[in-house]
């Protein structure tokens, strides 16, 4: 089975199972649950990251590439979560954050301890550049009593590392070998269209500095060298990169087969159409013409020019998408449906995030004191430092901030919803005694949709394979798309809003087959109606 048919579920190890009540998931806790994960039906499991780290950004502080935090378990318990996955039909994909390290790493120390060699592995400068680190100040800190400044794009612990450095380069490709070696068939990799920085860095005051460090040239130089260092020997394992501020154009060249750089790519462009004039801190409801348009832009252009897009609502950096697309509190059921027979139907592989497929929420949290990342703390300080008043500021960060999906898995109703005996490092979502997987597996029907669209996939070339085409671009209530594969197609409408609606459907649907369907009894004809957040699939 090929990238083009599989479907990938994303774990945040933290927030999974617990099986040793210290209030923090583990890897015993995903090898429990490997039955649950096969009875979904999905190929691969995206791990975050698992390595020594002192968490400051939930392990994208890697303080040692080739070994595993104590609090998730042992090098034992990994090797053994491979094999039972493996037994049962899943792999494992692994969380590279290769664009920094922790400043604990022992490259950083050395560096800091006067090792010219480690201080080459870094991003070193007399004078600071303007840019802004992402998570919020300034994107350079003073490099210990030297006068000098290192590189953090992210938080202060985070250090840059100088990729322009042939001995970091073969460090991190030693890393990809290493976890080849144990049998890892994934790799993720983070912010990786960021590596590439140039010898002479500029200021630029567009956009906190992006264009200056983002997408350059380079970075597919580095790409296609680690592909040849290591994972382009495989050709099972799958890679995707997580591109930041990124362009359709530079997904094709990192995806196109035959310049041998990653499978897939990860874009946000959808995820922004609740940014107020392009700032994340801020509340706004959606702009349906703006989804559809990145949809449309990218579905068609990467159609087109033979390039992969990774499919995906939900993860670890964002809210829940049942609280920013669906009136979820009327239409949680179908809404989480229609969501996901947008992407599973689309082209390009989806990844479902742990809870997504029972229709789990947001927390629903009512105090600063419940969130415990870093970003989400910088930022409600700057919405006081603009002047917002507490509540205001408040309202905003619930909004955006990432602990939204990082809650413990609600397997059950019990206090701690099954997810630990102990006290939960981040507080449950208030719904954990309604939305729970117990529940949903005795009488839900959201999981079972995803089951069915997992094999779906499987079982129709169209869905797989097909290519990709607008259907009524500028219909207001429909994001539609047709797939086409050898003399099949698909049509796939999903009604965004809690009204009705209606579409003429093109002559050859007409007679077609209904595949899948969040409403029961859909009459095809020259019209058809579509109910609140109807989602409606056809086949011909
Ligand atoms: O995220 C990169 C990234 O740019 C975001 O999605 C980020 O969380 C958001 O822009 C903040 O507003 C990756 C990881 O997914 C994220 O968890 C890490 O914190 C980050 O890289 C740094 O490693
Ligand atoms: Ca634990």
């Amino acid at each position: 089975m090929s990238f083009k048919e599989k479907v990938i579920y994303q774990i945040y190890p933290k927030s999974f199972l617990d099986t040793n009540q210290d209030g923090v998931g583990d890897l015993q806790g995903i090898k429990n649950k490997i039955p649950y994960l096969k009875q979904l039906g999905v190929d691969m499991l995206w791990l975050n990251p698992i390595y020594p780290s002192p968490q400051k950004d939930n392990g994208y502080d890697v303080a040692d590439y080739t070994a595993i935090h104590p609090m998730f378990g042992t090098m034992k318990d990994f090797d053994e979560l491979v094999d039972i996955a493996k037994s049962n039909g899943i792999d494992l994909m692994l969380d590279m954050v290769f664009n920094h390290v922790s400043t604990e790493h022992e490259w950083f120390q050395k560096a800091l301890a006067g090792e010219k060699k480690y201080q080459d592995y870094f991003i070193l400068r007399d004078e600071p550049t303007d840019w802004l680190s992402k998570f919020g100040g300034n994107a350079w800190a003073p490099f210990g009593e030297t006068g000098r400044y290192y590189l953090h794009l992210f938080e202060q612990t985070q250090a840059d590392l100088n990729w322009r450095n042939p001995a970091v380069r073969e460090e991190l490709f030693d890393v990809l070998r290493f976890w080849m070696n144990k049998g890892v068939k994934g790799f993720r990799f983070d912010v990786i269209n960021l590596i590439g920085k140039d010898e002479v860095l500029k200021n630029c005051s567009e956009n906190d500095g992006k264009p200056a460090y983002t997408d350059r040239a380079i970075v597919h130089d580095y790409i296609k060298m680690m592909n040849q260092a290591s994972f382009g020997d495989d050709k099972d394992i799958i890679t995707v990169g997580e591109m930041s501020s990124t362009t359709p154009e530079n997904c094709i060249l990192y995806t196109s087969p035959d310049r041998e750089e990653l499978t897939m790519t990860f874009n946000f462009h959808h995820l922004k159409v609740d940014y107020q004039d392009g700032k994340k801190w801020t509340k706004m409801p959606f702009d349906f013409a703006a989804l559809k348009e990145t949809f449309h832009d990218f579905g068609t252009k990467m159609s087109d020019k033979n390039g992969w897009n990774a499919l995906f609502w939900n993860n670890h950096d964002q809210p829940r998408a049942l609280n920013r697309f669906v009136d979820a509190k009327n239409y949680r059921v179908a809404g989480a449906k229609m969501l996901a027979s947008a992407i599973h139907l689309n082209r390009g592989t989806p990844y479902i995030y742990m809870g997504e497929e029972i229709g789990m929420l947001d927390p629903n949290f009512d105090s600063m004191t419940q969130y415990a990342d870093v970003e989400t703390a910088n930022a409600y300080q700057e919405l006081l430092d603009l002047g917002k008043s507490e509540e205001k500021a408040f309202e905003i960060v619930k909004s955006k901030a990432r602990d939204n999906s990082r809650t413990p898995m609600q397997w059950d109703d019990t206090e701690f919803s099954g997810f630990t005996e102990g006290t939960p490092w981040l507080a449950l979502g208030k719904s954990s005694k309604e939305i729970n997987v117990a529940k949903e597996l005795s009488e839900g029907s959201i999981f079972n949709y995803y089951q069915r669209l997992i094999q779906l996939r499987k079982e129709y070339p169209v869905i797989a394979r097909g290519s990709y085409e607008a259907f009524l671009p500028e219909h207001p209530q429909i994001y539609g798309y047709i797939r086409r594969f050898e003399d099949r197609s698909l049509l796939v409408v999903n009604n965004f809003y809690s009204q009705k609606t209606s579409i003429e459907l093109p002559e050859e649907f007409q007679q077609g087959e209904v595949l899948i369907a969040n409403y029961d009894n859909c009459l095809l004809g020259e019209k058809i109606n579509l109910e609140p957040y109807q989602s409606i699939a056809i086949y011909c």
